[in-house]
């Protein structure tokens, strides 16, 4: 049964005012960087659930919403979250590591040592769910929840930049231990991990540039 349907308007934006409102974005979102040196200072929880409502507003396929997100502040959690990816990194870095990605790395200068895990206030594990369960535990497929997931987490990063808030995408490898550490049903797989709180007055980033907008774009128009 298709759901009813409910009318839907956007309000009218004059060209000079769409402009406008694209320019601003574009140079506010050049402005976001990944950061990895957090400032302790916290940030209202009130804060970080307007964050998440905007995350779990994003389009999922067949809007099967397949994401849950647990937000952590407590220290005894992040410091374990620390400890159990530490552990996974320095295995990366040491011994798992291909010369090619660690090289492919060496410019972003990483290591195993990641004081972001506990000194941001909050830590957001997402996580992807690529089922449900029916009331007999019988399994049905969601559909493209990398895509959706993604899409979820670009929206948070983007609402978390806007409202002045510094994040990092991290995905430590294997993450599993993230699942037990949360508590989540083996139904769900952790997807990435992001530590949110204000940069560190000290906080530095490596000089990137982006990659100039005709190289990334191609534009099909009718002739003239
Ligand atoms: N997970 C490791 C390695 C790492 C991988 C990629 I791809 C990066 O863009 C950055 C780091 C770490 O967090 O150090």
């Amino acid at each position: 049964m298709p759901l009813p349907t409910v009318p839907y308007r956007m309000p009218a934006v004059s060209e000079p005012e769409l402009a406008l409102r694209l320019q601003r974005e574009r140079e506010l979102m050049a402005t976001r960087r990944s950061v990895r040196a957090f400032s302790t200072t916290p940030v209202p929880r009130s804060v970080i659930e307007d964050a998440l409502a905007v995350a779990a507003s994003a389009p999922s396929g067949a809007h099967r919403q397949p994401w849950h997100f647990v937000a952590i502040s407590d220290p005894g959690i992040k410091a374990r979250i620390r400890d159990a990816a530490e552990a996974e990194e320095r295995r990366f870095y040491e011994e798992r590591g291909v010369d090619e990605w660690l090289a492919a790395l060496e410019p972003l200068g990483t290591d195993a040592v990641k004081p972001h895990l506990t000194d941001a206030p909050w830590l957001v594990v997402v996580f992807r769910r690529d089922f449900e369960r029916d009331a007999a535990g019988a399994r049905t497929p969601n559909y493209y929840v990398s895509e959706s997931v993604g899409i979820a987490v670009g929206f948070l990063l983007s609402a978390l930049h806007r409202a002045g808030l510094a994040t990092l995408t991290h995905t430590p490898s294997p993450m599993g231990f993230l699942r037990e550490i949360c508590g989540r049903s083996v139904d769900e797989k952790p997807y990435v991990l992001i530590p949110v709180g204000w940069p560190d007055p000290e906080c530095r980033v490596p000089d990137l540039a982006r990659k100039p907008l005709d190289e990334v774009s191609t534009f099909l128009e009718e002739p003239t």
